[in-house]
This record gives C-alpha cells, structure tokens and sequence, in this order.
C-alpha cells in the first residue's frame, strides 16, 4: 500500500524546513548544499528523525492498547528521548534501557543532554553496562517481561525504531516531502548525504525515492563504526519498506549506498573530522551538529565535495536528523 495510505499519528510541525547552506557551498567551493532540519521538525523535545518515524508507529501502539513503551540506545540516544516525548505526549509510560554504548569520559555522559531531558519527561530510565550494537538485545526483551509482570502492558520499540516492521515509512514518506519541495523551490537534489547507524532512515529514504524518476543518490555516511553490519541492515529494512508501500520492483544493489571512512574506529567517539565539521558548520551557517552522528556526515559531506566526488554542477541535500542534544555530554571534546 502507497505510504500516504498508512495511519499517520501526527507529531510534527509539518514539512521540515529546507534551506540553503551559502556560506558554506562558497566555503568547499564546489556543489550547492542545502540542508533538510529534522532538528526543526516538531515541538516535542526538539523533534529529531525518529519522531518523523514513530508518526508511523504509534497508530500500531494505540491500536495494541499498551500503556507503557519500552525502548533502547546509549546513554545519549536521540531515540530513546524522542519516545520519552511522545510517550508524554500520548500520556503513556516510558521505561527506557540505556546501554553503555559509548565508553566517553565526560563525567556527566550519563547525566545531561539527550538523558536528562528523558528523565524530565517522566521516562523510567535504566542505565545498562552493555556495550554498542544495533541489533535486538536480551536487555530490551527483559524490561518488556518486567512491565508485564508488574501488570503493565509494553508496546517494544527496538533501537532508532529500525527492526521495527513500519521503522522505514516516515523517511519513505520524507522522500515525497522532499519531491514536493522541490517542484515550489524549483530544484533537484540530485544527491542526497545522511548519516546511517540503525539504517532506517536511510532505508525508508531509498525505498522512498524509488518511486520517483529522476537522477538521484542517497549516500549514507556510516557512523557506526561497524559499516558492514549497517550495510546488511540498510538493505534489508530497505527491501522491507519498498515491499511494504507497493515499489512494483526490486531495489538494485547500486541504490544502497554506505560510505564508510568518517567514524573513527568507533561508534559515538568524535575524530578530528569530526570536530572539524561541528565548527564549520557552526561558525559559517550558525547549524550546530552533534558528535555522534552529523558530524561525521557533515565530515563525509565536505570531503566528497571538496574530492570532486560530488561533482560542482550537484545540488546536494544534507539531512539534519537533529543529534545535537547529546552535546553538552561531550564539552570536553571541544
Ligand atoms: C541509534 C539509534 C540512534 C539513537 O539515537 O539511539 N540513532
């Protein structure tokens, strides 16, 4: 079924802003930047990708009954305190598991960013020793057993809401706003940059996208640090999604794109590029981007425009997906 058939909670402002990033395209010298804000896109806890994804989920969640969600990432994970938000917002429990998954000496990692504002919004947040993985975790399924034996029922909502069957529609549906966008700016994108980790943004927006016509490549910056796991994970939630809202046609291989070389040896630790990209994009577009996954893209983006890999006649799209939160967790990186 197309996506704008699927039940749509709506959690957002409405269309995320697109801009030009002009000082910075003069800055690499090459392609037009532009930038699309989910950082902006909603008034609940500063917004952020995954409640463009959850608008898909909690219909799913309203229709199981539950009363309380249950979920997982880092300590900062711009996920879990977007469930928080719209927990709060739909006046259900949250019980949140937040891994280790970043080994940052900041001694207030634990404590402020993206997990005091979980703790704000009412979320019962449980810190857990184990370290970083994308996948489905025992710890997850133990705290959705824990709220049913203390007679709640859970709804599950698994890391960046990837594995979760309907994870990929809100970026599908992020691929039609794009498409709308563009015909009042009267612009192509012809190459699209996100920063991939869980992969089902940057799943649902290939899937989304290949339903148009029209020149264009979606590059996912890996910022995993584990990009053939990413990879595997991107294709599959693609294909899912592509099945799920009726693409008459398999994706082809050359459509799913990760670019690894800007995350460091490890998942949610800034390197130099990094840094570097936080900066620029600070000091010359005044957009702040976060350590763990803008910055990384945003490094990725102006080493393929300044290489030429991204040719100078491209309009490019970079996809803001709002980490910033996390980055009073990492003064001390600046
Ligand atoms: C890793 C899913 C992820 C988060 O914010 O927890 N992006």
């Amino acid at each position: 079924m197309p996506v704008d058939e699927f039940p749509r909670y709506p959690l957002l402002f409405g269309p995320s802003p697109v801009h030009p990033l002009e000082r910075l395209t003069a800055h690499l010298g090459g392609a037009k930047i532009w930038a699309k804000r989910e950082d902006c896109n909603s008034g609940l806890a500063y917004g952020g990708n995954k409640t463009r994804k959850l608008e898909y989920i909690v219909p799913d969640v309203l229709a199981s009954g539950a009363d309380t969600l249950v979920s997982i990432g880092g300590y900062q994970s711009n996920h879990t305190r977007q469930v928080a938000a719209v927990a709060a917002k739909l006046g259900l429990k949250a019980r949140l598991v937040q891994e280790n998954w970043v080994n940052w000496p900041d001694a207030v990692n634990d404590k402020v960013g993206n997990i005091l504002l979980s703790r704000l919004m009412g979320a019962d947040v449980r810190l857990d020793p184990a370290g970083f993985d994308i996948g489905i975790r025992d710890s997850w399924e133990r705290a959705m057993e824990e709220v049913r034996a203390a007679g709640g029922i859970p709804y599950g909502i698994p890391a960046g809401a990837s594995e979760h069957p309907l994870g990929g529609l809100g970026f599908a549906n992020w691929a039609r706003e794009v498409a709308s966008q563009e015909a009042e700016l009267g612009v192509h994108f012809d190459t699209i940059v996100v920063c991939t980790v869980t992969g089902s943004t940057h799943a649902g927006m290939i899937a989304g996208f290949a339903e148009q016509d029209g020149p264009r490549r979606v590059i996912g910056i890996d910022a995993s640090a584990t990009p053939a796991s990413a990879r595997d994970q991107v294709d599959r939630i693609a294909r899912n999604t592509a099945e799920l809202s009726g693409l008459e046609r398999e994706l082809r291989d050359d459509e799913i794109t990760v670019l690894e070389g800007w995350a460091g040896d490890r998942y949610g630790i800034p390197v130099r590029s990094t840094l570097d990209a936080i900066r620029t994009s600070a000091e010359l577009e005044g957009m702040i981007i976060d350590p763990v996954y803008e910055g990384k893209s945003m490094a990725g983006l102006i080493d393929l425009v300044r290489s030429g890999e991204i040719g100078a006649d491209s309009n490019v799209l970079y996809a803001h997906l709002g980490g910033q939160p996390a980055l009073n967790a990492y003064a001390g990186a600046f």
